[in-house]
């Protein structure tokens, strides 16, 4: 009802963080590419295994100076995986506590998503290129109704043979094969490649392998190919980016860069542990917790070298605002439970689906609290007792008032500033083909 949607608005305008001035609109105009790095998660970033970095491409443009990239930044998926990365990048609201958003919500909900907000705010064209078929996670409604204009799934492409592993076309094929749609996007526009190739169980045919990359050897065969197919999908964009510049596009765009979720599951952590250089013994849940990190870069070139790493903590729900802000288009009229990044008044608790959340200095699991710095149990004063208590029930408030807002479909109530609603039975998503 109306009255619950008035108490998810209260809530998420009294959070509203105002865009940094410096920031505001230094990527206005550029086409936007958001580039979903399957299962990828943060140490892969200037990791070296037998002196070699796994990722050296990613790792340029983590340290090159017109990108803003962040390490202390957390996937908050739950079950829909790579569909809550999805929801919470474009949606700036959570995934359910149980089952996908899109799945089980994505074919009826009204949503206010980036696509449709670029295409209305700023004259966005809006696409999707991905090497699965159209269904899985339901996409193929779920698109319609974000706004989404164009959805080049695996129909579009040769997948046939050793074109494809497990989930769809392998990427440095999906990257090359889909130059020829991309290149014909009216500009600007804002395009999402979503990644598959390295995605448990992380196999490669060894024609796809670099010949001069050895992996580890931990006895646990998901973790040690992990790491192989982390770096072919280095590869991968390495080849797409040298096409980029090599027409312009690469000038004209602002690439936002990020790994939806954990590759290696808890479960598994312990094998990784020796390849991080940690040990296994002691090895606890705020051991998992913290590697639930993943990279969030925004570059954007030819922008004047002021970029960095900044240490500044967050999560998935905070790319939308944090986005739309560099594009220059204002975030505060609109229903978002993240907040800008680069605002001094970014909120830095970020919650898990399941309600533990990270700050800067704690970490607090199924309400035991660690302390950042020592990695134990943490020992705290009334005062600080006071303050994880009030992150806590904000975590809690949050995730049930997202859940409130989607599970009963509130958008369909709102009607930001000249936000119109989105007709999905606009779009047809079929290969022009037939
Ligand atoms: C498949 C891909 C994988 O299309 O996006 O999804 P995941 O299994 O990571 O949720
Ligand atoms: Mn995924």
């Amino acid at each position: 009802t109306k009255s619950e949607l008035e108490a998810v608005k209260k809530f998420t305008d009294a959070h509203y963080a105002s865009p940094n001035k410096s920031m505001y609109g230094i990527a206005k105009g550029r086409n936007v590419f958001v580039i979903h790095l399957e299962s990828f998660q943060q140490f892969l970033i200037d990791k070296k295994i037998n002196g070699q970095e796994v990722t050296p491409f990613l790792n340029s443009i983590y340290h090159g100076s017109n990108t803003y990239a962040f390490d202390n930044f957390f996937h908050q998926v739950g079950q829909g995986k790579t569909s809550d990365a999805e929801n919470m990048l474009e949606t700036s609201t959570y995934g359910l506590s149980q089952g996908s958003l899109f799945a089980t919500l994505g074919s009826d909900n009204t949503f206010q998503a980036a696509p449709s907000i670029l295409k209305q705010r700023a004259g966005y064209t809006s696409a999707v290129f991905h090497g699965n078929v159209a269904s899985f996670w339901n996409r193929n409604n779920v698109y319609k109704n974000m706004g989404y204009q164009y959805f080049f799934d695996a129909s579009y492409y040769d997948t046939s043979g050793d074109k494809s592993t497990g989930y769809g076309l392998k990427d440095k094929l999906l990257f090359n094969d889909s130059v020829k749609y991309l290149e014909r996007l009216q500009q600007p526009f804002y395009a999402k490649y979503i990644t598959v190739t390295n995605h448990f169980p992380y196999d490669l045919d060894s024609e796809d392998e670099d010949p001069n990359f050895k992996t580890v050897d931990t006895g646990d065969s998901a973790v040690d190919n992990y790491f192989v197919t982390a770096h072919y999908l280095d590869q991968s964009l390495k080849e797409f980016f040298t096409y980029l510049k090599k027409t312009g596009l690469y000038d004209k765009s602002i690439f936002v860069i990020y790994g939806d979720h954990y590759g290696i599951s808890d479960s598994e952590n312990k094998k990784l542990a020796s390849v991080l250089g940690k040990s296994s013994d002691d090895w606890t849940d705020y051991d998992d917790a913290q590697l639930q990190r993943v990279p969030l870069m925004f570059l954007i070139p030819n922008s004047g070298g002021k970029g960095y790493i900044s240490h500044t903590y967050g999560g998935e729900i905070d790319v939308l605002p944090t986005l739309m802000h560099l594009l220059g288009v204002s975030s505060k009229r609109y229903i978002q439970f993240g907040t800008d990044l680069f605002s001094s008044q970014h909120d830095q608790v970020v919650a898990f689906r399941n309600q533990d959340f990270v700050t800067p200095n704690y970490t607090s699991i199924s309400d035991v609290i660690y302390s950042n710095k020592t990695g134990k149990k943490a020992t705290l004063t009334a005062a600080q007792k006071k303050q994880l208590k009030k992150d806590q029930t904000k975590v809690n408030k949050e995730l049930s008032l997202s859940d409130s807002l989607n599970d009963k479909n509130l958008l369909r109530f709102y009607n930001p500033k000249g936000f119109k609603a989105v007709n999905a039975s606009k779009y047809n998503y079929s290969n022009g083909l037939d």
